[in-house]
This record gives structure tokens, C-alpha cells and sequence, in this order.
């Protein structure tokens, strides 16, 4: 080989020509880690020292100094806040009243380093809006994960306490890395076996890891467990008994983890036992279970998603029970309610009981594991979706009053404030199944750190950390990752429809889907009510009312066919098929438009993403196309199943311009998907 030869390979090497393989194990924690940076600190301890090692290996720019104190200008930002000062080339300070802040404000640099962002002063000041930003994993002590799709659990309970798997420290860092700090380790529908010795010993190991990354743990509990571990006859939260069971077993928790977060519990929900079995009230059971972590300064979280089979619409229903409950909570209690009134559903309104129960301290609770939303072969990037959510007005205190306002502590100055995220994380060699999945679990993170960032600026970030810094990706794809939620919502469920699902896996379309003697709640019919005048969910004050549970002016916008967003439409109204949309289009017509922009969205994804063939490396280049050619056929499947079933009722041709349907739809009656789960 010739020297002029030898020279343009090494070029080549060292220049973007040359992309190793990634598989995404990573994450967005790239960074090299050849740098010798100069790190002093003034405190020792275990995170501060995970922080110093981040920035000696990774930080290229000049010393850094952690500074740990409590001056008036710390002390006026949150425990974890942090303040950097200086210049990148001439030093750096971080100060941070708390070793996690310190923690936290490394990452921050980090990451102005590996985005290229900014200028070489630093003049930043730094305060989470939520204190808890907690990860719930929906995970089983079997190793399966209930609506998981990035493989088995992390958490390896076979393997526990004696052996440690290298997940768990990664796991740690890469959450730390986006200011969570808590984790529900298990299942909200909880074995009792997690309470029992054995594990808890199995959860102080996993405790021990976390706790340097600034992350506490979390169980999901069972509401029977005093029946079921304890041998009591029953688990009523007004017997004696049972509260000194749960006393017992939080002193025995605390024990081995002096830090334990508390407890996360459904109960009364889809089949879990709950207070209600005893005549008793949430209050009354959470109440029970926040007496006995009261002395440990743990908290309970009490999810608010409840509904019955019934007459009642369920959108109303977690609202009509914990109304009443409103102030009736301990300090120490915090309700999780999930972002809108169903379930999770591509676009929901949000839950009224934001803004409306206000003595209570409410957190809200985002799905990041896309049960709903294409599994781990779809894009969908979800920060726009939840900006929308964190951003609407519930009027509860006049304009302006955002469900941010009143979960963040600006409206209602509760001792608590909080947010959960499901987990989308598992065994799988990159984590969350699809490489841009990744990408959710980032954004939950960075923005229950400050809601106020926009999904522009956190996919940009989480691109140039995972990706590379030419624009010539960043550009295209932050504008691919912005569109895609609204792009599936079309494919899926455009203009309000909702819960059109499979039966049991939520994976594909199935409006049609009717099993004898299931219940009337968990069938797409429920929701989408088509017949031959129309289609949707009538929650005016003509229908179930729904409408009523939010405040004014709110309520009579949404009650008015002509001011409802149209996004909601079908949410709130039972349309007729030629009612007149704003751009004057018939709803049948707007309907098939959407589909239809759904699918030519998602094909234009794919040309994209071939164009960005050569800015990265191969393995995640194929990775993501080839889900990409899933998505783009489930999109038509979407597309094609949804609009032959309506046309059943509507009885109008679907607009001559569009693309044909490619299916015949008795043959997508026949898809039955090999994926088990209850609905
Ligand atoms: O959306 C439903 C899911 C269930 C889940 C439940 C819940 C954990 O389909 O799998 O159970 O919500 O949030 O409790």
C-alpha cells in the first residue's frame, strides 16, 4: 500500500466516511471517553464522585469545579437545582446545594458538549419542576413485561440478590442523566410476593445501585398482601390488624432501605382488590397504607385510573369517584392519574380530574411504552403529544390555569409534586425495541425535568447525542420525529376516534371487533358508535354528560359540535357522516383525507430515512428501516380496515383521489395476531 493510499484511508477513517456499527446500547450516552479533564470538588461522596468520573473521562474543556454549598441563590432553587457559571476554555464552576444536583449539572454540561450548543460562557440556572420524576415499570417477577416490547425485563429476580447484571448501573447513569430520580421496580397489577423477604432483599440490591445515581426505589403493592402473606382473613384498611401488618412490613422495608420511595397501588381496577372490597373508599386505603410510611417519610402513590362495566360513559367515571374524595387524602398521598380520562388512547383530551380536584395532590401519569401507539415498530415521537397534554387549559383558576399549573406545584401548593412515565425499557440490546423509542424515554425525562422545553428543542438534543451533528440529518429527521405522532393519530384514530383496537393486544385495527359476552367497555364499538348517521362518542350534556366535568369556558366549547377541536371531535360527538368540517369537506370525506395522509406521512418517513443512509452507521440505519416498512404497511392496514368498516355505515365512496384500499376488508376480519393479553 502506497503512502497516498495509506493517507486517504486514514482520512477516510477519521472522517464520517467511516461509521462503526452501533447497536444502540448506548443510548444517548456517547461521549467519548478519552478526555483527562481537571475536576475538583469540595465534598466526597459516592454520586459526587460518579459525577467527577463523568466529566474527567468525557468533559474536553477547561477545569470544573463541583461545588457543593448552600448559598441564597441555591437555596432559592429546588433541592436539585444547580447553578453553572464560567467558560468552557477558561473554567467551569457547578454548584449545587445537593451531591445530586452536582450529578445533575455534570450531565448538563455533557450534554452542551456532545449538542454543540452554545457559546463558551456559561450562565446557567437550573431547578426541576417536578421533584419526583419517576419511571413505573410495568414489570413482572417472571421476567415478562405487561405491555413491554423491547423483550424481558431488566430487573433479573432469578438472578437477585447474588448476581448483578451490568443493566442496572447503565440503567441508573442513563436515567441520571435526564434528572429521574425514582423507580417503581414492578408490575401496578403487583404479586404480594414482591413485599415478601426474599425480595425485598432482591429489591435492596437493585436500591444500593440506584441510590449513587440519585434514584430511588418504589414498589407496586397489592392491596391484598395482609391476606395473602400475612394469613389475615382479610385486608380491610379499618382493621387493626392489617394496619399493624403494613406497619410491620414498612418497618421491615426500611430496614434494608433506609431510602425507600413508597408505594404506587391499583386498586379496584380491572380485577385488582382494593379497598372497595370492604365497603371502604380509595382515601380510606391510601390513607392506611400512607399511615404506615408516614415515620420513613415514604408516600403512596394512588392511581386514579378506575372504571366499571356499566352504563356509565367510562370517560366519566375516575372523576365521579374521586370527586367526592377530594381533601380527604393524607399529605403523604399523591393520586396518579393518567393523562386522559381512557386510556393512553393516541389523542385524548385530558383527564378533567386535572383542575379539578384541588386539595388533592394530583401527578399525572404518561404512557412511554407505546401500548397504543404502533408497539416498538412504529416512530412515534411522543413529546408533542405530551406538550399538548401539559399545555391545555383546564380554567380551573381563568385562563391559563394549564394542567401543568396544577400538578407542578404553581396552583396548588401541595407538600407533594410529581410525575410517572411507563416504562418502555427491556433486555433488548438497545433497550426500548426501536432506536427512536429510545427517544421517549429521554424526552419523559427531560421534560418532567421542565415541562417548559419544547419537543423541538428535546428531539434535537437527544438526535445529536444519538445520532451525529450534520444538519443535513438533524434537520429532516427533527422534523420527521415532530410530525410522526400527529402522522399515527391520522393512520390510527384521527379526529377523536378512539379505542378502535384489536381485541387483547392493542396492536392493530378492529373496529369491528365484537366477543360474545365480553364486556361492553373493552369493544371498539363502545367507542366509536358508527351507524348509518354517523359516527362517535355523544359526551355532550345530550349524551353522557361527559362534558360537564370540566370547567368553563371549556366545557361549553367542547359541548358546541361547531367549537369542539376538531381533533376531538369524534371524542365528544356523535357526527353525522355529511356534517360540514371547517375546510368544508363532509366528516366521511375528512375522515378517508386523514387516513389517507396518515399512510403518504409515512411513506415520506421512509424517503427520509433512506436519504440518511450515509450520515450513520449501517445496523441502525437498517434497524429503523426496516420497522419503517412495517409501519408504512400497518398504516395502510390501518387505514384500509378503518375506512371499508365505516363505509359499511356510511355508505359513500371513499374521495376518487385517494389511494385505493389494497385490502379486501373480510380478509382483514380474519387477522387474528398471535399477541395475549387482556384488554
Ligand atoms: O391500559 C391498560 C393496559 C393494562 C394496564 C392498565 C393500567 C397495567 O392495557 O395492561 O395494566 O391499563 O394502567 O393499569
Amino acid at each position: 500500500m502506497n503512502r497516498t493510499v495509506l493517507y486517504i484511508l486514514l482520512l477516510f477513517w477519521f472522517s464520517e466516511g467511516y461509521l462503526k456499527a452501533e447497536d444502540g446500547g448506548r443510548l444517548w450516552l456517547r461521549a467519548e471517553t478519552t478526555a483527562t479533564a481537571q475536576v475538583t470538588t469540595n465534598r466526597k461522596s459516592p454520586t459526587i464522585t460518579i459525577a467527577v468520573e463523568e466529566l474527567k473521562t468525557q468533559w474536553k474543556g477547561a477545569p470544573v469545579q463541583l461545588v457543593l454549598k448552600r448559598d441564597k441563590e441555591l437555596l432559592g432553587l429546588k433541592k436539585d437545582g444547580y447553578i453553572i457559571s464560567g467558560d468552557k476554555q477558561k473554567g467551569v464552576t457547578v454548584r449545587s446545594a445537593s451531591d445530586t444536583g452536582l450529578l445533575y449539572g455534570a450531565y448538563h454540561l455533557l450534554r452542551l458538549q456532545e449538542t454543540q450548543n452554545g457559546s463558551d460562557r456559561l450562565q446557567i440556572t437550573e431547578s426541576p419542576k417536578y421533584d419526583l420524576r419517576l419511571l413505573n415499570h410495568w414489570d413482572n417477577l417472571n421476567g415478562t413485561i405487561e405491555r413491554g416490547y423491547a423483550g424481558h425485563s431488566i430487573w433479573k429476580w432469578d438472578e437477585l440478590p447474588e448476581k448483578i447484571s451490568p443493566r442496572y448501573k447503565e440503567y441508573a447513569r442513563a436515567n441520571a442523566s435526564i434528572g429521574i430520580n425514582g423507580t417503581v421496580l414492578n408490575n401496578v397489577n403487583a404479586s404480594p410476593a414482591i413485599l415478601t423477604s426474599d425480595y425485598l432483599q432482591k429489591v435492596k440490591v437493585v436500591a444500593d445501585i440506584l441510590r449513587p445515581y440519585g434514584i430511588k426505589v418504589y414498589l407496586s403493592v397489592n392491596f391484598s398482601s395482609p391476606q395473602i402473606l400475612g394469613g389475615l382473613p382479610g385486608s380491610d384498611p379499618l382493621e387493626p390488624t392489617v394496619q399493624q401488618w403494613w406497619r410491620d412490613k414498612a418497618g421491615e422495608i426500611y430496614r434494608l432501605i433506609p431510602d425507600f420511595g413508597g408505594f404506587l397501588v391499583k386498586a379496584n381496577s380491572e380485577g385488582q382488590p382494593g379497598p372497595q372490597d370492604y365497603g371502604r373508599t380509595h382515601a380510606d386505603g391510601a390513607n392506611m397504607l400512607a399511615d404506615a410510611l408516614k415515620p420513613y417519610g415514604g408516600i403512596v402513590m394512588w392511581r386514579a385510573f378506575v372504571y366499571n362495566p356499566g352504563n356509565e360513559d367510562r370517560a366519566r367515571q375516575a372523576y365521579m369517584e374521586f370527586m367526592p374524595l377530594d381533601g380527604k387524602f393524607r399529605e403523604n398521598v399523591i393520586v396518579q392519574v393518567k393523562n386522559g380520562p381512557v386510556d393512553f388512547q393516541p389523542r385524548e383530551p385530558f383527564s378533567p380530574l386535572f383542575g379539578g380536584m384541588e386539595h388533592t395532590a394530583l401527578m399525572p401519569e404518561l404512557q412511554v411504552t407505546q401500548e397504543y401507539l404502533g408497539f416498538s415498530n412504529h416512530l412515534v415521537f411522543l413529546a408533542p403529544q405530551w406538550k399538548e397534554f401539559f399545555d391545555s387549559d383546564t380554567y380551573c383558576k381563568g385562563e391559563g390555569s394549564t394542567v401543568t399549573k396544577t400538578t407542578d406545584g404553581t396552583l396548588f401548593p401541595h407538600s407533594l409534586n410529581a410525575i410517572a412515565g411507563v416504562a418502555n425499557i427491556g433486555q433488548d440490546i438497545n433497550w426500548c425495541g426501536h432506536h427512536f423509542a429510545q427517544a421517549n424515554w429521554y424526552a419523559f425525562g427531560r421534560l418532567a425535568w421542565n415541562h417548559a422545553l419544547t419537543a423541538d428543542e428535546i428531539a434535537e438534543e437527544w438526535l445529536r447525542m444519538t445520532f451525529t451533528q450534520q444538519d443535513g440529518f438533524i434537520i429532516p429527521m427533527k422534523q420527521m420525529m415532530l410530525d410522526s405522532w400527529k402522522t399515527a393519530v391520522n393512520y390510527m384514530m384521527p379526529l377523536g376516534l378512539h379505542h378502535i383496537f384489536a381485541w387483547e393486544h392493542h396492536y392493530g385495527p378492529e373496529p369491528w371487533c365484537d366477543i360474545p359476552g365480553a364486556r361492553p367497555d373493552w369493544l371498539p364499538r363502545y367507542y366509536h358508535n358508527a351507524d348509518e348517521k354517523g359516527i362517535g362518542f355523544d359526551r355532550t350534556i345530550h349524551g353522557s354528560g361527559a362534558v360537564s366535568q370540566y370547567h368553563s369556558p371549556l366545557r361549553e366549547q367542547l359541548n358546541d359540535i361547531e367549537t369542539c377541536p376538531e381533533d376531538l371531535l369524534l371524542w365528544f360527538h356523535h357526527v353525522p357522516w355529511d356534517y360540514r368540517m371547517k375546510n368544508s369537506r363532509t366528516l366521511w370525506d375528512e375522515l378517508c383525507y386523514r387516513y389517507d395522509a396518515g399512510v403518504q406521512q409515512v411513506r415520506e418517513f421512509q424517503k427520509i430515512w433512506d436519504r440518511m443512509e450515509s450520515y450513520i452507521d449501517k445496523e441502525r440505519f437498517s434497524h429503523v428501516q426496516s420497522r419503517l416498512k412495517i409501519q408504512s404497511r400497518d398504516a395502510v392496514w390501518w387505514k384500509d380496515a378503518c375506512l371499508l368498516y365505516f363505509q359499511t355505515y356510511s355508505g359513500k365512496p371513499i374521495p376518487y383521489d385517494i389511494e385505493r384500499p389494497v385490502h379486501e376488508l373480510d380478509n382483514l376480519k380474519k387477522i387474528k395476531l398471535d399477541m395475549k393479553h387482556h384488554n
